[in-house]
């Protein structure tokens, strides 16, 4: 089997990362509008609190005004599809609010029909990290249920908004990553102190979010039963760092707690039969009324997409530690990594194209894959080898996969263009084929620059994958 002609391929966005005009538009502020760069130590606080501090999500790379140019270079790339998200707070500015702001709705609708002029297949997801920030100051962001009924107004909106214009959803990005210290402010909308981010605040917010995606999910097949909608998981293999039956059962769990408990609560409807004994062990606890059994059961996901960056390894005698700057684990010594220490693993990508397919069944689109790293221009150029190689080899596994039978509808690149890091809200750790002229400061002409590997994706999708492209330029 080889990838189907109507493949989706592209590029992945978040409205945060690049749209800034965080105060234009009617739009209220997120969560991410208060998350100071990395040279603060991306710590979140009030700019009042310290003038000096430096707010990169704000500004982004002003694709709020210039989309038209960014679209018409990703046409240009031949993109099917673009994975982007709509700002929660452009539309709902306090995310309590009882009407929605029509500025912030129309934005969206000029980018769909921009897209549509393109034939670009847009996937929204709902919320990428963005929560409104009154969502996280009034209420504690999404330990508190009451931010469910505030979300699915919100995505009802969105449904029937934009129904006819888009059929592809996502409800919330890389949902897991609430259960890790780092995603309590960003996933959750929760301010916490070390001592509060335990495990059992932030699976309160897990189980919230679930059930907000659940309803979300029936509420979209209810308004528009040809709407498919998808949970969205960051995936990172653990693998076990030594062959000992204990370093098997290690990873056993640590993937059952990290990479697949919120996907088996979305795919199959229900807490998983190891939930229970494997979160009392980490020692938090769990009790699911009958009424929120109901609401999981009903809401299940129409496909799985996740993103996939990298692996780490566990082992059951050795404290996890930091492998890059998000997920604890180990070092994999027969891998290497990224400036940022994210560790480069191709065939892991097909492992878990594989392992997800196995587990659920459904149809996989990738929303995210890439390599963040410096970029250097030199006479106007950028000659980014590295980041060929990372795709090459990652794009040539999942064709493996799928030639494996595994089915894969998309594949969409993080960060096309250059846009601001989530973890680290730098502009220098950069994604894209297509360079933009800014500094971790917001300084520079903000001028778009195809990269070398702008003409190599181009050539890719054009040829339906790497390995088929290989072989055409053999022949030729
Ligand atoms: C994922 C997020 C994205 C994105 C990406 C790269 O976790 O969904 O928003 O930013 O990772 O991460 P970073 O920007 O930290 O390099």
């Amino acid at each position: 089997m080889a990838i189907q002609k109507n493949f989706l391929w592209g590029g992945a966005i978040a409205a945060n990362q690049v749209e800034g005009a965080w105060d234009k538009g009617g739009k209220g502020p997120s969560i991410m509008d208060f998350y100071s760069a990395v040279q603060n130590g991306r710590r979140i606080v009030s700019p009042e609190a310290d003038p000096s501090l430096y707010f990169p999500n704000r500004y982004g790379i002003d694709f709020y005004h210039n989309y038209e140019e960014d679209i018409a270079l990703f046409a240009e790339m031949g993109f099917r599809t673009l994975r982007l998200s709509i700002a929660w707070s452009r539309i709902y500015p306090n995310g309590d609010d009882e009407s929605p702001n029509e500025e912030g709705l129309r934005f969206y609708d000029r980018i769909f029909d921009c897209l549509a002029s393109h034939g670009i297949t847009p996937v929204v997801t709902l919320s990428h990290y963005e929560t409104p920030m009154n969502l996280a100051v009034k209420y504690g962001g999404w330990r508190n249920r009451a931010l469910v009924g505030f979300f699915l107004r919100y995505a009802k909106t969105i449904f029937e908004r934009y129904r006819g214009k888009v059929k592809y959803y996502l409800t919330f990005n890389e949902i897991n990553s609430v259960l890790v210290p780092f995603g309590a402010y960003i996933n959750g909308a929760m301010l916490l102190s070390e001592e509060e981010n335990s495990l059992t605040v932030r699976l309160a917010a897990l189980h919230n979010m679930l059930i907000a995606s659940a309803e979300a999910v029936a509420a979209a097949h209810a308004i528009e039963p040809t709407l498919r909608v998808g949970c969205m998981l960051i995936h990172t293999p653990f693998y076990p760092l030594t062959s000992s039956p204990e370093d098997q059962l290690a990873a056993l769990e640590e993937n059952r707690f990290f990479n697949f408990l919120a996907g088996d609560v979305q795919v199959k409807g229900a807490y998983p039969f190891y939930a229970k004994a494997l979160l009392e062990k980490r020692g938090a606890h769990l009790e699911i009324s009958r009424n929120d059994a109901d609401i999981l059961r009903h809401g299940r996901v129409d496909f799985v997409s996740f993103s996939y960056y990298m692996s780490s390894c566990i082992s059951a005698g050795t404290p996890k530690e930091g492998t890059g700057n998000i997920i604890a684990g180990l070092p994999n010594p027969t891998l290497k990594a990224s400036e940022w220490g994210w560790q480069i693993d191709p065939a892991g990508f097909r492992y878990t194209l594989n392992t997800l397919y196995e587990r659920y069944g459904l149809p996989l689109f990738v929303a995210e894959n890439g390599l963040g790293a410096r970029d250097e221009l030199r006479d106007g150029k950028i000659e980014d080898d590295y980041r060929i190689a990372y795709l090459s080899a990652h794009i040539r596994e999942m064709e493996r996969a799928v030639a494996d039978g595994v089915e894969v509808f998309g594949y969409t690149v993080w960060g096309p263009i250059d846009l601001i890091s989530a973890s680290g809200g730098e502009m220098s750790k950069r994604y894209g084929f297509i360079y933009v002229d800014l500094d971790d400061r917001g300084a520079g002409s903000g001028k778009r620059i195809r990269k070398k590997s702008f003409d190599w994706y181009r050539r890719v999708i054009e040829a339906g994958g790497v390995v088929t492209q290989e072989r055409l330029e053999e022949t030729v």
